[in-house]
C-alpha cells in the first residue's frame, strides 16, 4: 500500500462525514464534485477495515421542517430529510455493517453541523479507546470543519483527509479557508499516499 509515514493503528478511528445522496451531484444540496470523495473514502475504509479499526459515518438527518431550510428562514434548500432517499448514504460507499451511524440535526429548531453536537459520538469514541480521528466527507466548509473543530476541542488528534473532502463553496475560497482554519486549530492534513501500512 502507501509508502507514507502515517500508520493507522490502535486508538485510531475513521469518521466519514455526511456522504449522503443529497450532497452528491443531482442531490438537493449538491456539493461540487462531492461524488469524488466516494472512491477515495473506500480506499481509507479498506485500510481501517483491514486493521479492524472503528469506522463512524455521520449523517444529516433533518425533520421535514428543519430550521435550516429556506421555508423557515434558513440558508439551505430542503435536504437530508430523515428517512428520505436523499438522506441515504452514497450507494457506492463501502460502509462496514459494524460501523457506527451518527444522526445529527434531528431537532426541528436546532442546526448541528458537527457530528459531535447533540450526539453520543464523543462518548462512543472514548469508550472505544479512540485518541485520533481521520476525518473526510462533505462538506469541507460546513460539517467537516465543525466536526474537526469539535474533535480538536475534545482532545482528539485529527487528520483531515484532504483528498476525500469537498466544499460547498457558497463563496469562492470557502473550502481553502476552512482547510486553513482546521490547520490553525491543530489538524494535520493528509492524503491517501501518505498512509503507511
Ligand atoms: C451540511 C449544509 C447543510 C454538511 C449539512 O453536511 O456540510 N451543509 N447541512
Ligand atoms: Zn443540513
Amino acid at each position: 500500500m502507501g509508502g507514507g509515514t502515517i500508520r493507522p493503528g490502535a486508538g485510531d478511528a475513521l469518521i466519514l462525514v455526511d456522504v449522503q445522496k443529497d450532497f452528491l451531484p443531482g442531490g438537493s444540496l449538491a456539493v461540487p464534485r462531492g461524488d469524488e470523495v466516494v472512491p477515495v473514502l473506500n480506499r481509507y475504509l479498506a485500510v481501517f477495515r483491514s486493521l479492524a479499526l472503528p469506522v463512524v459515518a455521520t449523517r444529516d438527518w433533518h425533520p421535514p421542517d428543519h430550521c435550516s431550510f429556506k421555508a423557515r428562514g434558513g440558508p439551505w434548500p430542503p435536504h437530508c430529510v430523515a428517512g428520505s432517499e436523499g438522506a441515504r448514504f452514497a450507494a457506492l460507499l463501502d460502509l462496514p455493517a459494524e460501523g457506527l451511524i451518527v444522526s445529527k440535526g434531528t431537532a426541528r429548531d436546532k442546526e448541528a453541523y458537527s457530528g459531535f453536537e447533540g450526539t453520543d459520538l464523543d462518548a462512543w469514541l472514548k469508550r472505544a479507546g479512540v485518541a485520533r480521528v481521520f476525518v473526510g466527507g462533505l462538506a469541507t466548509d460546513y460539517c467537516v470543519l465543525n466536526s474537526v473543530r469539535d474533535a480538536l476541542g475534545l482532545g482528539y488528534g485529527v487528520f483531515l483527509l484532504r483528498d476525500a473532502a469537498r466544499a460547498v463553496e457558497a463563496a469562492p475560497g470557502d473550502g481553502e479557508h476552512a482547510v486553513q482554519r482546521m490547520r490553525r486549530l491543530g489538524a494535520a492534513t493528509i492524503e491517501f499516499s501518505e498512509l503507511g501500512s
